[in-house]
């Protein structure tokens, strides 16, 4: 099968594309920067923000399966909220209109816990009024709608997952999730860390090979068995506090202290504590694999050989 991937570069396209070219698609890459590590597929300068450029490209490749990725995170979204608004919905709308132009018949898209905002119940369901405090989240919450709507008004085949912050040995850029992989990180390459959150912070945490695998596993769902084109998926939701001292016990001698920042912590209080998954597990069998000790076992050997102690 064809199947692009739009912002390849960032920190689900890079291991995304190795899941999709071991299971033999013809994958291409897409981005608008160049690949920060080694690939072997043919990778397309893309800025989604351009409708002649994703046009042109999705004419050229016509791709059968798209995951569309390329976004700006929540932080940094804040920091240039008309950019963010640029590339998040206005990159959306384009890939989603070149899709149904030139005959895609799927578009994966990657929502987030930053569509809800206050108030929120302790256990967040799908359907609960969505109220984004950031422009991030403002453009997701576009995103599912957009897709939702070519859904019923094309039948281009939209699904997407709502994902918690993830940790993966490569780093994210610009997340307010990002507190919780760098305490690992930064344990390991310089030995301490402070964190700009409080250290009660809850937020849905997930390791990334069960947010790969849940790309992968709604993609390939059978359309009939789902009932709606947007999910929860939830995995593990530690105070940072939690995470700390995992990182601590694994890593003796780390030291990790709180030293939160009024805006970021803000963000983070108006996110889900946890979300409630039952429809995902329901429809499409989705099942998390990982807990905060699993992950911790099995990533901290990975960043212990991308990272040697400084
Ligand atoms: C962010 O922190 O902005 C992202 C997210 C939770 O979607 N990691």
């Amino acid at each position: 099968m064809k199947v692009l991937v739009t912002g390849a570069g960032g920190q689900v396209g890079l291991d995304l594309l190795r899941i999709l070219q071991a299971r033999g698609d013809e994958v291409h890459a897409s981005d608008v920067t160049p690949p920060s590590r080694e690939h072997d597929v043919p990778w397309h300068r893309l800025d989604v923000t351009s409708e002649p450029e994703v046009s042109a490209l999705f004419a050229a490749l016509r791709p059968e399966l798209v995951f569309h990725l390329a976004a700006i995170l929540s932080a940094r979204g804040e920091a240039d909220p008309m950019r963010t608004y640029a590339v998040n919905q206005g990159g959306t709308v384009n890939v989603l209109e070149a899709a149904r132009q030139h005959g895609t018949r799927q578009v994966l898209f990657t929502s987030t816990i930053a569509a809800f905002g206050p108030p929120l119940p302790p256990l967040v369901p799908d359907d609960i009024a969505l109220h984004p405090t950031t422009m991030y989240g403002v453009t997701k919450v576009a995103g599912e709608l957009l897709g939702d709507y070519y859904f019923r008004r094309y039948g281009l085949d939209f699904r997407a997952v709502r994902f918690p912050g993830l940790l993966s040995a490569v780093l994210p850029g610009g997340g307010t999730s990002d507190y919780a992989p760098l305490m690992y990180y930064e344990a390991l390459r310089v030995g301490h860390y402070e964190a700009f959150c409080r250290p009660d912070a809850t937020i849905p945490l997930m390791y990334m090979p069960d947010g790969l695998r849940a790309l992968v596993e709604l993609s390939q769902a059978p359309r009939e068995r789902l009932t709606r084109c947007v999910y929860n998926v939830a995995a593990f939701s530690p105070t940072a506090q939690q995470i700390a001292d995992e990182v601590t016990r694994a890593v003796p001698g780390a030291d990790i202290s709180f030293n939160p920042d009024p805006a970021r912590q803000a963000i983070l209080d108006s996110w889900p504590r946890a979300l409630d998954d039952s429809l995902a597990r329901r429809d499409w069998g989705w099942r998390p694999e990982y807990d905060l000790p699993r992950m911790t076992a099995d990533l901290l050997p990975k960043l212990r050989a991308l990272l040697p102690r400084a």
